[in-house]
């Protein structure tokens, strides 16, 4: 039997985002979110679905607090629907929505779980939308006053803070490709999106350091992916430096070294027009965070694409690999090379795994039983290497799954089910899947047990 402990204190958590789940669109005095004007625009989603009603978490979050509870969670991480406290966008706060918040927290609180927030998971006010979005420099402002009034207003410990979840993706899917919200297709436009997102991160811990949270800590999640070039050719080498340029370096190098890396600016600058940038930003940017969350599921492994100008390249995915239901290759050692390329690069500092998870096609048997066996296998098999890496001094201090419970996948609509609970939409029930057993269980026992090899 090989076991895997974990430090004392260490997080065990799930993590979720209030689109995802609240549901309760219009509900005491939200506003309309960028999410809500393009899932309600036909063909945006798979089968035309909408977070209109997702998992009522809004409305039925005390039931959701206490199956959480259920799996012995210490920690749970959410985010704050910006809508729900500026409904404008900017202006006066609204208390019922500041006031769902502190519910929330006070509801953890009760069953000893640690909140860990996050202000933004992707739903601006769609009021911002019309007036540029993350294109229009001045939303960095309003997301700085937003934070600023969260971190005045909701006066309960919160032990861990996020800015933003996943800028890259905000950005890039958002303003480059369309597939999320506002559904643009501007590369350019996109490159000002992720500077001005970056900029608002800074001026969020900026007012957070003004303000008065001092024990608790602040930090950001980056999706970040492990690059890999398909073989040794001198083309496919140079091509895993760009994507992770692209993917990895375009937000880590602002943030932990204060500059662009300069490779990209050029790769870039060939095509288009850089964003523009006022002389304080790369200060404000790299205001000193507290840790670094990582959300991770795959690897990327590429071949080189057309050109010395290409920074995607051309995507493979290995035969014989394993595929989870979104079509991303299960790749647990790239957990390991991330956590300690990171450490490596840009650390030594704390480390979260904010996100990590699996989509599969999971059923109820006649009996009610959901066997998702290849999520506990996907997830023993990243919490493994994870813990190599912390082996080799990698100052990891938590894990959250993706996700509590099943959700609203974005524009897949509900078509993929990523949680440890099974939602069953209809009658909005919930069920533990095996995998929820498991992880209660590597929470009970703070590490794992698994049979064969020896630790
Ligand atoms: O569901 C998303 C989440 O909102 C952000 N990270 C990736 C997850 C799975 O696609």
């Amino acid at each position: 039997m090989a076991k895997y402990l974990f430090p004392e204190g260490f997080l065990w958590g799930a993590a979720t985002a209030s689109y995802q789940i609240e549901g309760s669109p219009s509900s005491d005095g939200k506003g309309e979110s960028i999410w809500d004007r393009f899932s309600h625009t036909p063909g945006n989603i798979f089968d035309d679905d909408s977070g209109d009603t997702a998992c009522e978490h809004y409305r039925i979050y005390r039931e959701d607090v206490r199956r959480m509870a259920d799996l012995g969670l210490n920690a749970y991480r959410f985010s704050i629907s910006w809508p729900r406290i500026f409904p404008e966008g900017s202006g006066k706060p609204n208390q019922k929505g500041l006031d769902f918040y502190r519910r929330l927290i006070e509801e953890l609180h009760n069953y000893k779980i640690k909140p860990v927030v996050t202000l933004y998971h992707w739903d601006m006010p769609q009021a911002l939308q019309d007036q540029g979005g993350w294109g229009n420099r001045d939303t960095a402002k309003y997301f700085g006053q937003y934070a600023a009034c969260v971190f005045e207003s909701i006066d309960l410990p919160v032990d861990r803070w996020i800015t933003l979840n996943e800028p890259w993706v905000s950005a890039f899917l958002g303003y480059a490709l369309g597939v999320h919200a506002p559904g643009l297709n501007d590369f350019n436009i996109a490159l000002q999106a992720a500077h001005n997102l970056l900029l608002g991160h800074g001026l969020a811990i900026r007012s957070f350091r003004d303000i008065k949270r001092k024990d608790e800590p602040i930090g950001i999640t980056l999706n970040l992916n492990p690059i890999e070039p398909a073989s040794d050719s001198k083309p496919d080498l140079a091509q895993a430096v760009r994507t992770d340029g692209f993917m990895n370096r375009w937000f880590l190098d602002p943030i932990f070294r204060g500059s662009y890396p300069q490779d990209m600016v050029e790769v870039f600058s060939r095509s288009f027009d850089l964003p523009d940038i006022e002389e304080e930003d790369t200060a404000v940017i790299a205001e000193p965070i507290d840790y670094l969350g990582i959300n991770n599921y795959t690897r990327i492994l590429v071949r080189a694409g057309s050109s010395e100008d290409d920074f995607m390249g051309n995507p493979l995915n290995p035969p014989e690999a394993e595929y989870t239901e979104m079509g991303w290759e299960v790749y647990p050692r790239g957990i390991y090379e991330l956590l300690t390329r990171v450490h490596r690069d840009y650390g030594p500092l704390p480390l979260y795994i904010t996100e990590n998870g699996a989509a599969f096609d999971d059923k109820p048997d006649k009996d009610g039983r959901i066997d998702d066996s290849s999520r506990i296998n996907y997830l023993q098999d990243y919490l493994i290497e994870a813990w190599k890496a912390m082996q080799e001094g990698v100052l990891l201090e938590g894990y959250f799954v993706w996700t509590l419970m099943d959700n609203f996948e974005w524009s897949f609509g509900y078509s993929k089910r990523f949680g440890l609970i099974y939602v069953d939409y209809p009658t909005q029930k919930r069920y533990f899947k095996d995998s929820a057993y498991w992880y209660r269980d590597v929470i009970s026992r703070n590490g794992l047990e698994v049979q064969g090899g020896a630790q």
